[in-house]
């Protein structure tokens, strides 16, 4: 069976299809796509949409979105469970943690994006977010070290490339997460996943991320 992966070096959603890769332990083929240059052939015959990732099965169908490629990837070849547990309330679970964590995604943006004069408002706002994220973990985690506690799921598969990209935001942005109790648990899964093998196969260099940033910030003024 040959599984071909569409994916993109700086692309958090790419990310996490790369990590339920390596946490299922399956080989796929990865192409690359420069999402600067993109080939035609990419929106043409893999995705119209024109975003990574997008996996290719071996009868040619494509499924696109992070979300539902890597929780393929899991449920097929996953053999033991682990990464989705069966249990209907553990899914219920990690499907309401994964809500939130789309809720806290956009105030990331919101920093990278930000304009003259409106660093601190959009700070503030990721902050609180952050706030919030925290007092979740504290209620799903306990001791953690992950987000469930001490099983590595698919929740940590997809909230680890943009957990893991704050340290760049902090460092491209100057500042950075208080290392105080009200993003402690944040803090340590920030740390704990860092540490994940598969993470680190698949982390972009600070250079990698600081372009991605400096591209979305110029398509944000120019659409403006
Ligand atoms: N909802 C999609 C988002 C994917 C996405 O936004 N990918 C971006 C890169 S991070 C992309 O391919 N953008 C196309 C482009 O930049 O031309 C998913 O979860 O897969």
């Amino acid at each position: 069976m040959t599984l071909t992966l569409y994916y993109s070096t700086i692309c958090p959603y790419a990310q996490r299809a790369r990590l339920a890769v390596r946490e299922a332990g399956i080989d796929v083929d990865e192409v690359g796509i420069d999402l600067r240059n993109k080939p035609e052939w990419y929106t043409r015959d893999i995705n119209p949409a024109g975003k990574v990732p997008a996996l290719k099965l071996d009868d040619g169908e494509i499924l696109v979105e992070s979300l539902v490629i890597a929780q393929y990837i899991l449920e097929k070849h996953d053999a033991s469970s682990r990464l989705i547990p069966e249990d209907p309330l553990t899914r219920a679970r990690i499907r309401l943690w994964i809500e939130r964590l789309g809720s806290f995604i956009p105030s990331i943006y919101g920093v990278i994006k930000a304009e003259e004069g409106g660093e601190q408002q959009a700070r503030d706002n990721f902050l609180a977010a952050a706030r919030q994220l925290n007092t979740e973990l504290e209620r799903v985690s306990g001791e953690g070290p992950y987000i469930f506690g001490d099983q590595f799921t698919l929740a940590d598969i997809v909230s680890a490339p943009h957990l893991v990209s704050l340290e760049t935001l902090e460092r491209y942005n100057g500042f950075t997460i208080p290392d105080t109790r009200e993003y402690a648990r944040l803090n340590a899964l920030r740390k704990t996943l860092r540490e994940r093998p598969s993470v680190q196969q698949i982390l972009p260099s600070y250079d990698e991320m600081v372009a991605s940033y400096e591209r979305l910030r110029a398509r944000y003024a120019a659409a403006k």
